[in-house]
């Protein structure tokens, strides 16, 4: 029976956005993370027309990371972090993210992360666009919509393989880029793409040309990566949600199958070097008339990713809707409830044999190898009568998690590098912008209304987790 890998890479995610604060500190511009404001459970994030007086934007100060990373890395030490997966500012290194120079100041900041990270043998592992476009880029060009996107993306991405070569080897290059996929929600648009809606724009295709300028990018970041250093692992991030059919009626089935097409497509392109056959004839038929062109076909064959890192925190379910012989996918309103799963708080269904599923599906798609860099339950947590957050529910929904993986490893012989639980220090929450939907093991004294000392302090999950990295997965 195959094992986990002696080296596998036990760590922890986050992104800089989320959680380093010092929104104008050393030089940083601003991002469409510091237009977002404060939502609540069930109430959206607005994304504001430029920082507006008046408004709480919880980003802005996140924890303080940019202040404190020193305490906070070592304590990941102490749990025996492997690695680390952040983010970099794109608007620390390129405040505008047209600017003709980098910005050293930045680029310092995350020389000393790094170089903190390797005291303690924590191998840093960077996504290169989280949710976290340049603001200027898209008041000035309509963010990914424009093709001078892929430029502006390039020297960013260029310029952090040359500066951190030696220090960073694992990459990725978008956070989860086939969210936009739901091109219905501001939010995914905006985190994606730095697409503002238009009235009477069709988003639908402005998403699939701006998700087509992404994949070039990323397949010529790819190839200039490995130029910089043959050495360098350059993953795609996905997340990935299977879609389930309700029931076993065929059109059901053919639903979710063409549900899957419709979310994982990306994926496709990142790890093939080509679309999907469905896709230029769906494009065809829709007479969108997109910016593709040759050259750009030969540029995504060449630059194909060395594995495949992705997300897992929830399945969806879905049922014939009608829509056939198209089958097409309108994720905001065509899911449906899976009777045989509870949700969390937010309504994320909690599916530990989906993480296998999903596992399944990647590794029969692509024979890549895969990481884990995001899964995690989000929950309200409380300060016990002693001082300290007893998260039972967490260490539950991580073991059943890591309990499934490990077949995936063990049976389905995939081979993961690594798994990288999200939020393993409090932040702040992409989705609904809260301080209180919480996923660290690590708690950080700060609520939704901005109030708190920052203080750091260890949950029940810290020395769970601990053990579990110190027995290679072995004791749950
Ligand atoms: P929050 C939606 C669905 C799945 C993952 O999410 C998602 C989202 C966006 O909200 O995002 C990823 O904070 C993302 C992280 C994010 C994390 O999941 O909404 O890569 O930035 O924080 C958890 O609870």
């Amino acid at each position: 029976m195959a094992k986990l890998r002696k080296d596998f890479l036990w760590g922890g995610a986050v992104a800089a956005h989320q959680l380093e604060g010092g929104w104008q500190d050393g030089g940083k511009g601003m991002s469409v993370a510091d237009v977002m404001t404060a939502g609540a459970n069930g109430v959206a994030r607005r994304i504001t027309d430029g920082v507006l007086p008046g408004e709480n934007y919880p980003n802005h100060e996140a924890i303080d990371f940019y202040r404190r990373y020193k305490e906070d890395v070592k304590l990941f030490a102490e749990m025996g972090f492997k690695c680390f997966r952040t983010s970099i500012a794109w608007t620390r290194i390129f405040p505008n993210g047209d600017d003709a120079e980098p910005n050293e100041e930045g680029l310092q900041f995350y020389d000393d992360l790094f170089d903190e990270c390797h005291k303690y043998g924590i191998e840093p592992v960077i996504t290169l666009s989280h949710f976290e476009i340049p603001y200027h880029l898209v008041t000035e060009y309509g963010g990914w919509s424009n093709r001078k996107l892929i430029d502006f993306f390039v020297k960013f991405a260029t310029t952090c393989f040359k500066r951190y070569k030696g220090k960073v080897k694992y990459w990725m290059t978008f956070n989860e880029i086939n969210n936009q996929t739901n091109y219905q929600s501001d939010f995914a648009l905006m985190t994606n793409s730095g697409l503002p809606k238009h009235e009477g724009e069709d988003m639908e295709r402005t998403m699939y040309q701006a998700s087509h300028y992404e994949l070039v990018a990323s397949a010529i970041a790819v190839q200039e990566g490995h130029k910089v250093d043959p050495d360098n692992q350059i993953g795609c991030m996905i997340a990935m949600v299977p879609i389930y059919p309700l029931t076993a009626k065929p059109t059901d089935i053919m639903a979710a199958e063409k549900a899957m097409q419709s979310r994982y497509w990306f994926a496709d392109v990142h790890a093939n070097g080509r679309y999907p056959s469905w896709m230029p004839i769906f494009f065809e038929n829709h007479k969108y008339n997109l910016d593709i062109t040759d050259e750009d076909l030969e540029t995504l064959k060449k630059g194909t990713v060395d594995y495949i890192g992705f997300s897992y925190y929830m399945s969806n379910c879905i049922e014939d809707h009608g829509g056939a012989p198209e089958y097409h996918y309108d994720e905001e309103n065509n899911g449906t409830k899976n009777p045989y799963v509870k949700a969390s708080e937010w309504g994320w269904a909690i599916d530990p044999e989906g993480l296998r599923y999903g596992m399944n599906w990647f590794n029969d798609r692509y024979h890549l190898p895969q990481f884990i860099v995001e899964n995690g339950f989000g929950a309200i947590d409380k300060v016990g009568a002693d001082g300290k957050v007893h998260d039972d529910y967490r260490i539950d929904y991580l073991r059943r998690h890591i309990e499934q993986m490990k077949l995936a490893v063990e049976y389905d012989g995939i081979d993961l590098m690594g798994y990288t639980p999200w939020g393993c220090i409090d932040l702040v929450s992409a989705g609904s912008g809260q301080m209180d939907k919480r996923y660290g093991f690590i708690y950080v004294d700060k609520n939704d209304a901005g109030e708190g000392t920052l203080a750091r302090s260890r949950k029940d999950s810290f020395d769970w987790y601990k053990e579990v990295i110190a027995t290679n997965g072995e004791d749950l």
